[in-house]
């Protein structure tokens, strides 16, 4: 072991961070680029299923709350893909390598909200379980991944409430608004679950991945906690989970729950999902269309110099 190497591991065991000039192994900054641009790639096509609704919010201030969640995920995806960046690669290329579908984003996105009760699911629900797998990645042991994730997490949290919030309203409301929240809860639950990523025994990455303090948690454990953080925020709105398995374990501390249908994982995240065609085809239709913007900004970089 060299210097640089014994440096590196030093500062892994210290669980103190390593920074973009460090000496780092090339399968560290190899599994950084691939979950960062991931994380990135899932925030900008996450804009698009609660983006849809926007137009169609039933007030003013719905409106404004949903429009300022979409713009703040835009946000998310910008200060991941410069977290990216200081690992040497490129936006662009990093984008286009999720337009040519060579890189993945997150599978919840690939599922519709058909109904204006999924902005409410997704805000409890998605930013719920994004919220858990995240918080510890405050923590992961690359600074600009750690010190991006910070603030994430922050507006994170106020996309929950959001959520919370217009389901709690709709719970307060009329049955069939009450029953618009629970269809939306029962097609949400187990892809909220999926986000995760597959079981622990079949994750190729999270021995490694925990090795280098990059996660913090295992897929399962963080699974755990969400449930467990879930379960009395459910009873609370008044929704029933739909897992017949769901029960409090005196024994363990926690709740035993069912698992979701691995196999269709498998299939959202190779393409094979209900929305993942349309994600991919408009992402490419708003890159072609922001084309003016790229090369104006290219002439006012070029006119300054
Ligand atoms: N979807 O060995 P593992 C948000 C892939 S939140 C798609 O367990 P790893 C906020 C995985 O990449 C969503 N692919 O992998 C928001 C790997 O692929 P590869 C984004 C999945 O990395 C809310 C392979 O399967 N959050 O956007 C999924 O150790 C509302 C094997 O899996 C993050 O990305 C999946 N569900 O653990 C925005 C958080 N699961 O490249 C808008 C950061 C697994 O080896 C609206 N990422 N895969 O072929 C992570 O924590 C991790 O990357 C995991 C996966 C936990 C997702």
């Amino acid at each position: 072991m060299d210097e640089s190497e014994r440096q590196f591991e030093d500062t892994i065991a210290r669980h103190d961070r390593i920074e973009p000039r460090d000496w780092m192994p090339d399968g560290y900054r190899r599994t950084l680029v691939r979950q960062i641009a991931q994380h990135a790639h899932s925030e900008v096509i996450g804009m698009q299923p609660e983006g849809a609704w926007i137009t169609r919010a039933p007030s003013l201030r719905r409106r404004q709350v949903l429009l300022a969640k979409v713009q703040d995920e835009a946000g998310h995806g910008l200060y991941l893909y410069s977290a990216a960046e200081t690992l040497g690669v490129d936006r662009d290329d990093l984008e286009q390598q999720l337009m040519s579908g060579a890189q993945k984003y997150s599978s919840i996105f690939n599922y519709p909200t058909p109904s204006y009760a999924d902005v409410g699911t997704i805000g409890w629900l998605v930013d719920g379980a994004a919220i858990c797998n995240q918080v510890p990645l405050c923590r992961t042991s690359y600074g600009p991944y750690g010190r991006a994730m910070v603030r994430i997490c922050k507006e994170e949290s106020f996309h929950q409430r959001q959520g919370f919030e217009l389901l709690m309203t709709m719970m307060g409301g009329t049955d069939e608004q009450r029953a618009m929240v629970q269809e939306s809860v029962d097609r949400f639950w187990w892809p909220a679950l999926m986000m995760f990523g597959p079981p622990d025994a079949d994750s190729p990455n999270t021995a490694r991945s925990m090795a280098w303090g990059i996660k913090r948690h295992t897929n399962d454990e963080l699974r755990q906690r969400f449930v467990d953080m879930t379960v009395p925020q459910a009873d609370a709105l008044g929704v029933t989970l739909p897992d017949p398995e769901l029960r409090w374990n005196e024994e363990r501390g926690h709740h035993d729950f069912g698992q979701p249908d691995w196999d269709e994982l498998k299939r959202v995240v190779s393409g094979d999902g209900p929305c993942n065609a349309e994600r991919l085809e408009h992402r490419r239709r708003a890159h072609d269309e922001g084309e003016w913007v790229r090369a104006a900004a290219r002439a006012a970089g070029e006119a300054s110099r």
